[in-house]
């Protein structure tokens, strides 16, 4: 049974968000359109196991309702442990052709960026393209990541096609103001969903693009690594209310796999 991602979950931690949220100011980040398509590698070669991340794949044009309540801060991804870092294609739900970069930036500042994927599109995925060059899995490496480093993620909205819009992890530097990013933790991993059109759900004037917000329009897989994952997730001292996010989410997706488990026994 597929049902939305993790729609049960963000539901349960409805109240305590607004309290989450506070962040350093927004950086600029400047999307290089002279960057490449690094080496994809595919399934087979990286082994990564897909599967179980795409029952998180929310359905397409349904709202991910509570989007804004996030088990993770995705603008808050810093790696206490140096890692071998990759990220994997799970799935699209796009009729744009969209791009994906990263952002490092090390203890001391220096930021280090690339493209991950110049063209979101895949024959395998919910809203398929022919012509779309992705398999579920492949994998990009971004290479060895210092400890102390913050990760961070772009995505540029039909950029493949020319679009311009670009939006990131921290909402309050995003043109339209919303949040374009959720992300969870799933065992070693963290699930990462975008959502690629400007502006309100179903508004239409001006720059606004009719938009579901169902953030399945691009989701990746990031691999930082099992102890920067239990690092992220772990019970902190504060803020308080973020420790009581993580925690009911935790619960919420033990208690899922749980039941699904007994769905699967009764089948
Ligand atoms: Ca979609
Ligand atoms: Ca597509
Ligand atoms: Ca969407």
């Amino acid at each position: 049974m597929k049902t939305a991602l993790l729609t049960g979950l963000l539901t349960a931690t409805a109240t305590v968000v607004s309290m989450v949220a506070t962040v350093a100011p927004a950086s600029a980040f400047s999307w290089n359109s002279s960057w490449t398509q690094p080496t994809v590698y595919s399934k087979s070669q990286t082994k990564f196991n897909d599967v179980p991340f795409q029952s998180y794949v929310q359905k397409e044009r349904l709202e991910l309702t509570g989007a804004h309540q996030v088990m993770l801060d995705p603008s808050k991804l810093f790696l206490k442990y140096a890692h071998n870092v990759s990220t994997y294609f799970i799935n699209e739900g796009a009729g744009f052709r969209n791009q994906l970069a990263y952002e490092a930036t090390s203890k001391t500042g220096e930021k280090t960026s690339n493209l991950l994927f110049s063209d979101i599109a895949s024959t395998e995925s919910i809203l398929a393209n022919s012509d779309g060059p992705l398999k579920k899995g492949d994998g990009v490496n971004i290479g060895k990541v210092a400890a102390g480093t913050q990760l961070d993620f772009w995505l540029k909205s039909n950029g493949k096609n020319g679009g311009q819009n670009v939006f990131g992890t921290k909402t309050e530097s995003n043109g339209d103001g919303l949040q374009h990013v959720v992300a969870y933790a799933y065992e070693n991993y963290i699930l990462l969903g975008f959502e690629d059109l400007w502006g309100e759900k179903g508004a239409t004037d001006g720059k606004n693009q009719n938009s579901d917000r169902d953030f399945n329009d691009a989701v990746f897989v990031l691999d930082i690594g099992k102890n920067n994952v239990q690092n992220l997730i772990k019970p902190v001292p504060e803020p308080t209310v973020t420790l009581g996010l993580v925690s009911m989410g935790v619960a919420g997706v033990l208690l899922r796999r749980r039941r699904q488990g007994a769905e699967a026994e009764q089948a």
